[in-house]
């Protein structure tokens, strides 16, 4: 059945939307501001047409104020993403993205919080030959940012079987299918051809999505992806080592505006159940609810999570079987979520064993005496593994001998490199977003002030005997979410500059949402704040509960009125 995309009225509609449409498929002006080296940006319009391509118009934030008051324009420079479906890279795929790191960026490689890539600083002129040797790599940037189905996630375990495996290829699969057809990427990136005929995309249209959609795969036993923070949520069934099918839970998203109550977080809710050959179709015809009736006005209101919402569950389910032509089962029950720490040595099931390296914020660079990017790229060119990053911004070495163990974990150390076993449970997981200098919508410190934070957090554990807790920590320069801080045990939100909010009460198996403890937080006083409720949460715990359980339970306010009693009312 073909139904055509409804589109709001021209005039209610937003600019991003008016320029998707007019952008013969995704061209706009790109190939003539690429070819002017007197522009250092693209215009606005342009600049959003990019986002599809896989890159984002920055300028260095660190440097802007005192460029503005000696009069000149802003240090414009790009930030790219690849799309690597469930983060496996060859070990040749590896060394290439690190050469290019010197080649057209800063230097650094940084692992998002979706499996993939970051290279930040590009200058405009670096642009294209960039994405010309990451095709060269068989890899592209396609997709990986804008209004489109992004990179797809899945849980990262190289354990030898068909759990896993399943769920890769599942990966690759819906990543290949849900991309975009229009020939835009190629002509202006890679070879030049322009295409001759008609173009058509056959799944998004003229105007694509009305907003980003993300597609993540779990299983009960596997929820390292936090699936249901996913606007679509592929949860695969087995029994034993077969595979029965898979529940898709639809209108998870974490990005919101402080104080304004029409934005919020969301987790994905089930909505039914997919026999394995049909999963793709069924993600298909949720995908088009979504472009038919997504709001294409207000792209605050345009995720599908607004939209679950509104509509309800029974509605969307409707409108997905009319898609679809079919009816569906009723989403099978789970088991409770789990999620399995895949730090250390392991052994995959196949003879080999895999290494899971903490990596700071997925920031791989050489820093004073810490060379983890040269001693990563000297592991991989050595031992020659698979390398998958995963979805808390780490890597996962596999394929390798149990043999070298001694030798690989020397190479590390020599390079300064802290293993796995040298940190506690809360430095290993941390996780934080980019935020400044690079995000244009970062209003605190996150990735920069990671280590300082956990130091002094660490030291509060430490005192009440908490430091083998497995407590995630999660730092976001702004509301938006990225380092998904409201589905940790500890999220630490940008509120306004030096300031946070904090988040509490989450799980790790990412089942539920945190709730805002305090609204703004001085990052001075962070651990000061925490430390009234670990003093109480080491007396009070019941039995082995978590601490995001313990902080659930006594609720918000309980939490608030805790820090209020220690800390000097002037720090609230
Ligand atoms: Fe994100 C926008 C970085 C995962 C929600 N995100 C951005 C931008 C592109 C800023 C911008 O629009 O100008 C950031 C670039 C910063 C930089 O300098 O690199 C950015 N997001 C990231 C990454 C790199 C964070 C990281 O530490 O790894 C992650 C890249 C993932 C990837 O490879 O595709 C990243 N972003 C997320 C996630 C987590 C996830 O997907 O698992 C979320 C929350 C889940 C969700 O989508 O709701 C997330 N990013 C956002 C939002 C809020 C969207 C919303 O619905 O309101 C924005 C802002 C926007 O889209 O307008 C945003
Ligand atoms: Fe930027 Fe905010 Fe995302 Fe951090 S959470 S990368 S500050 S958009």
């Amino acid at each position: 059945m073909n139904i055509l995309p409804r589109v709001a009225k021209a005039d209610q509609r937003s600019k991003v939307e008016q320029a998707k449409e007019v952008s013969r498929f995704l061209r706009g002006a790109i190939a003539d501001g690429l070819a002017d080296p007197g522009l250092a940006q693209f215009g606005e319009d342009d600049a959003n047409l990019l986002k599809i391509h896989g890159v984002y118009q920055q300028y260095d934030r660190d440097s802007a104020t005192e460029r503005k008051h000696k009069g000149k324009e802003r240090s414009f420079q790009f930030m790219t993403r690849l799309r690597i479906p469930g983060g496996r890279l060859s070990a040749s795929q590896y060394l290439a993205c690190d050469d290019f790191a010197d080649r057209f960026g800063n230097g650094t490689l940084r692992i998002t919080t979706r499996q993939t890539f970051q290279y930040h600083g590009i200058l405009k002129g670096e642009l294209k030959g960039l994405l010309a040797s990451i095709h060269g790599a068989a890899l592209t940037t396609f997709a990986t940012c804008g209004d489109v189905v992004r990179n797809v996630v899945a849980p990262s375990s190289p354990y030898h079987g068909p759990v896993y495996e399943t769920m890769q290829d599942l990966a690759r699969t819906f990543s290949t299918r849900f991309l975009p057809q229009t020939n835009a990427y190629a002509e202006i990136w890679v070879d030049g051809e322009a295409v001759v005929g008609e173009e058509v995309e056959p799944l998004y249209g003229a105007t694509y999505l009305p907003r980003k959609f993300k597609i993540a795969l779990a299983t009960p036993d596997d929820n390292s992806t936090d699936a249901l923070t996913n606007d679509l949520a592929v949860i695969a069934l087995f029994d034993g080592d077969h595979f029965l099918g898979a529940n898709l839970a639809v209108g998870g998203g974490l990005g919101l505006t402080h104080n304004k109550s029409k934005t919020y977080a969301r987790l994905a809710v089930p909505l039914l159940f997919v026999e394995p050959e049909a999963i793709g179709d069924a993600i298909e015809a949720v995908i088009k609810v979504q472009r038919d009736y997504g709001d294409r006005s207000d792209r605050k209101h345009a995720r599908l999570k607004y939209l679950v919402t509104e509509k309800g569950l029974d509605w969307i389910k409707a409108e997905v079987e009319r898609y679809a032509e079919r009816s569906y089962e009723a989403p099978r029950p789970m088991t409770r979520f789990r999620v399995p720490d895949l730090y250390g040595w392991h052994a995959q099931g196949n003879g080999s064993w895999f290494l899971g390296t903490p990596i700071p914020s997925g920031r791989i660079a050489d820093r004073g005496s810490q060379k983890l990017r040269t001693a990563l790229r000297t592991l991989v060119e050595r031992h020659q593994p698979t390398v998958i990053l995963t979805a808390t911004q780490d890597i996962l070495f596999s394929g390798l001998n149990i043999a070298d163990r001694d030798v690989i974990e020397a190479l590390l150390r020599e390079h300064g490199v802290a293993l796995a076993q040298d940190l506690a449970p809360i430095q290993r997981g941390a996780i934080s977003c980019p935020a400044l200098p690079t995000c244009g919508l970062a209003l605190t410190e996150a990735e920069r002030v990671r280590h300082e934070i956990l130091d002094e957090i660490l030291e509060r554990l430490k005192a009440h005997g908490l430091e083998q807790e497995p407590l995630s920590l999660r730092i976001t320069g702004c509301p938006n979410g990225c380092a998904r801080p409201y589905v940790g045990d500890i999220g630490l939100v940008g509120r306004m500059p030096g300031h946070y909010a904090l988040y509490l009460g989450g799980n790790a198996e990412g089942t539920r949402l945190s709730s805002c403890v305090l609204d703004k937080l001085a990052r001075r006083d962070i651990s000061q704040a925490l430390e009234p409720i670990f003093y109480d949460f080491a007396r009070r715990r019941q039995g082995i509960e978590s601490f995001g359980d313990y902080c659930s339970r006594l609720g918000s306010r309980y939490l608030a009125e805790l820090i209020s009693d220690y800390l000097s009312p002037v720090m609230i």
